[in-house]
């Protein structure tokens, strides 16, 4: 039995091709990059994609192969990004759900993303939630700042629980902008969460990963990584491949006495099967 979900990022919409030629951004890299990061113990991938000039997009065809692609190749839990990229309009994110994810990613407010805005208003916010109960897709609630906790339980207020009856949310500490990626943030974020959550993870953007990878596990969190959020292994060392990430986030979990779950116990654990 595996106690540790690992969520594999492995694209993101920020890191352009020629700069990292490594990033999967074709439909086929993304596949391959499932396949051995999923034999490596992730057992969701949270997914961005790519046009033919690897930029992001969010075109519904596009979306829609990516997710049955994923489905024949995989047993991964299959996420899609309503984030986009900082410039993709509300309505594009929103109709992300029509390509019918298992999950998709749902941020609980507007963040000075570096020099650019992620924007997330509150009423962006409250049709999404509604889309994904209404479409039967399960959210991952990204949180990227303590203001972000507060939204959430308004949100849970408001409308009750996601479908599946599981509240899931991610930690995206590091961005510069957001809450710090550090342990005591952390311990912030964790203990106001809402009493509704059934679970929760981190990822620590760039140099923060591991500080928020290990203070996640010493607090009974789970983990998120890969090339979305950290492009280096060390300073000056260069990831090669999403797997790498994977493993070595499995690696700490052992370290942890966790071992990463299957992607049937990702499910339940999300409220899935
Ligand atoms: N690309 C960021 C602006 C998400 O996927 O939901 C937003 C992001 C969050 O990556
Ligand atoms: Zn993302």
């Amino acid at each position: 039995m595996g106690d540790l979900l690992i969520t594999v990022a492995p694209t993101g919409a920020e890191t352009a091709k020629e700069d990292c030629p490594q990033l999967p951004t074709t439909l086929e890299e993304l596949v391959e990059t499932a396949q051995r990061c999923e034999a490596a113990g992730a057992g969701m991938i949270h997914v961005h994609i790519r046009d033919d000039d690897h930029r992001p997009t969010l075109d519904p065809v596009r979306l829609e192969e990516t997710v049955a692609a994923l489905r024949e190749n995989t047993t991964l839990v299959v996420q899609l990004s309503t984030g986009g990229s900082v410039h993709d309009p509300l309505d594009k994110r929103l109709a992300v759900l029509d390509a019918a994810p298992d999950s998709c990613s749902l941020t609980m407010g507007t963040t000075n993303f570096g020099d650019d805005v992620f924007s997330n208003p509150w009423p962006f916010i409250c049709e999404l939630y509604q889309l994904s109960q209404e479409r039967q897709v399960v959210p991952e609630f990204e949180l990227f700042d303590l203001g972000h906790v507060a939204a959430l339980h308004r949100l849970l207020g408001t409308y009750g629980l996601p479908f599946g009856g599981k509240v899931h949310v991610d930690l995206v500490m590091g961005v510069p902008g957001g809450m710090p990626g550090t342990a005591d943030a952390l311990v912030a974020a964790v203990a106001a969460l809402p009493s509704q959550t059934t679970s929760w993870s981190a990822t620590g953007i760039g140099r923060s990963t591991l500080a928020v990878g290990l203070a996640s596990l010493s607090k009974g969190g789970h983990l998120r990584v890969g090339m979305e959020d950290v492009l280096t292994l060390a300073k000056g060392v260069p990831v090669e491949h999403n797997e790498q990430l994977v493993s070595r986030a499995a690696e700490l979990g052992r370290l942890a006495q966790r071992s990463p779950m299957s992607t049937g116990e990702a499910r339940s654990l999300l409220g899935l099967s």
